[in-house]
């Protein structure tokens, strides 16, 4: 009697776990944040880390928010002599390869927002869209701090 117990325990636990599993998505955001910033600063920029849970690259094409005017997809690069500029990432896109992550942070890759429509003050809560070659949109909210 006790088996059958432990056995139908397992049965339920195991159908949660395929459940949970179903509705993992592709792509998985993990702390989107902002940094500071005064209205007077013309431009801000978000950071991110993505993961690609699923077996096919994936990239980043577009973020869209209503907190700025223009948002692109930058990178930091070396221009020389120890100075570091930032540009448009090439293509357009950050890829995000199939099993892997593509990390936004400072100094690297991140989201240009351009014209800021609000004041980055400390815990402004900013929501994000984030649009992908294959994934699904996704929405989430970018946090602002210090660092
Ligand atoms: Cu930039």
């Amino acid at each position: 009697m006790k088996k059958v117990v432990v056995l139908l325990a397992f049965l339920l636990l195991t159908a949660v776990a395929c459940t949970g599993s179903s509705n993992d998505e592709a792509i998985t955001v993990t702390d989107p944040w902002g940094r500071t910033s005064p209205m007077a600063a013309e431009n801000g920029a978000f950071y991110m880390m993505l993961t690609n849970n699923s077996d096919s690259d994936d990239a980043l094409v577009s973020v869209a928010t209503d907190a700025c005017g223009m948002v692109e997809l930058h990178e930091m690069y070396d221009k020389g002599e120890g100075v570091m500029g930032m540009r448009p990432v090439e293509g357009g896109t950050i890829p995000v390869p199939a099993g892997g992550n593509a990390e936004l942070k400072p100094g690297g890759l991140h989201v240009m927002c351009m014209g800021k429509q609000i004041d980055f003050a400390a815990d402004t809560e900013i929501p994000l869209t984030l649009t992908f070659e294959n994934a699904e949109d996704m929405e989430v909210t970018a946090v602002i701090r210090d660092n």
